[in-house]
């Protein structure tokens, strides 16, 4: 062979290496997770990521049988909306992620899906509840819990049928727990509950002064819109000062830590939650059974939502690349994941309305059985209803006043 093309064909072998190489990392795709995994409410953002871990393991496989090797990449929000923006600009600038389970945070959730929306980054939160998320019409966010805007009066109304008369009403401040307190508010003056305060506070740790204001009141009831790392504690000390009034909260109670912070004290308190207990559906036997045996615990609340919310996105990426008959573009997999229409989860059936809402959730009502943080999966269920998204709701209204119209009003 002579020497010039010799040279000519070791070059050829180095750029077809090269452009198969470029081939093999446009095969990856990158799914990522936002939230907390440290901080006091990493055990439900681990729990999360743990779904999305399960899920990406057992559920790639029509991916990987379309060419496509699927790759997670978790990071940890802190619970923090500057911490979850800087993380989403970081995930957007890497092309090979082309969705996100996330947040446990609404107001984490808020600002960064702001980033993704820019972005076309398709968004699947397990557990952000503020009406907010979905709210602002982003074609790339989308949840599958339940909305605060339900949630606070379900509670509400369940305070009400306790036959409580008085409610002091708390919250953490977050765009969370002001937004669930303001909801339980609005639905406990309807229902004629006098509210003895309404009050926001970060202390975490020393209630004292909160609670002598509170107690001189004596309320039948106090709600806090909060998360358990904050409540467990207040209420621990609430008992401890004598208070033994009716205790309420969101979905943010709803962890085994709640208990361990309270203690006997948090026997008997009621919590809304829009996670049911994995128990609770028909299907989860094998989702608990291997989620334990990955990760040597029973799955905490909304580790069942992480892993639906990753399946969905999965059979988006999977219809995406099928239409787009290769790599989909991050919009074209936004557009497949909202078209999700009658996907058979564990947490039930999931279709999304138009504003990227579960067109119906589920919204439950827990009562606190036991001190021991092992049995907070047994937590009695007072009520499960499922409710449809205000978008659904506000069109079988309008299908209603149609149909009302067209009859004839009788006794003419
Ligand atoms: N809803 C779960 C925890 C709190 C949040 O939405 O911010």
């Amino acid at each position: 062979m002579k020497k010039g093309l010799a040279v000519f064909s070791l070059l050829a072998i180095l750029a077809m290496m090269s452009f198969s190489s470029v081939a093999q990392e446009e095969k990856v795709i990158k799914i990522a997770s936002q939230s907390p995994l440290s901080g006091p409410q990493s055990s439900l953002g681990i729990a999360i990521r743990n779904g999305v871990e399960l899920a990406i393991t057992q559920l790639s496989g029509p991916l990987t049988d379309l060419g496509y090797t699927v790759e997670f990449v978790p990071f940890d929000d802190e619970a923090s909306a500057d911490k979850g923006v800087s993380n989403a600009q970081q995930i957007v600038s890497d092309p090979l992620i082309l969705g996100v389970i996330g947040h446990l945070n609404s107001g984490v959730a808020i600002a960064s899906s702001e980033v993704y929306n820019t972005n076309d980054l398709v968004m699947v939160s397990p557990a952000n509840t503020n009406p907010t998320v979905t709210d602002r019409g982003y074609a790339t966010v989308n949840r599958i819990c339940g909305r605060d805007d339900l949630q606070g009066p379900t509670g509400a109304n369940f305070v009400a049928e306790l036959g409580a008369e008085t409610v002091y009403i708390l919250h953490d401040t977050t765009a969370y727990g002001l937004g669930l307190a303001d909801f339980f508010r609005v639905e406990a003056e309807v229902l004629e509950l006098e509210i003895l305060g309404f009050d926001g506070t970060e202390e975490a740790s020393s209630f004292d002064s909160i609670l002598t204001a509170i107690l001189a009141l004596n309320p039948d009831a106090i709600y806090f819109g909060g998360i358990y790392s904050q409540t467990g504690i207040f209420i621990s000390q609430a008992r401890a000062a004598g208070f033994e009034g009716y205790f309420l909260g969101g979905d943010g109670f709803d962890n085994p830590e709640f208990i361990d912070l309270a203690g006997e004290g948090g026997v008997g308190t009621f919590y809304t939650s829009t996670a049911g207990p994995a128990s609770v559906f028909p299907n989860a036997a094998k989702f608990i059974e291997d989620y334990t045996a990955a990760f040597g615990e029973a799955p905490r609340p909304y580790a069942t939502e992480a892993y639906d919310s990753t399946a969905i996105l999965l059979e988006g990426l999977v219809r995406a690349i099928e239409a787009a008959e290769g790599l989909p573009t991050r919009i074209q997999v936004a557009e497949a994941v909202r078209a999700t229409e009658g996907f058979e989860g564990i947490t039930g059936t999931v279709t999304f309305d138009d504003n990227g809402d579960r067109e119906y959730a589920a919204y439950y009502i827990l009562k606190v059985g036991s001190a021991d943080p092992a049995e907070w999966g047994n937590n009695e269920i007072i009520t499960a209803i499922e409710l449809p998204s205000p978008l659904i709701a506000a069109m079988m209204m309008e299908e209603m006043e149609e149909m009302e119209e067209a009859t004839p009003a009788s006794g003419g």
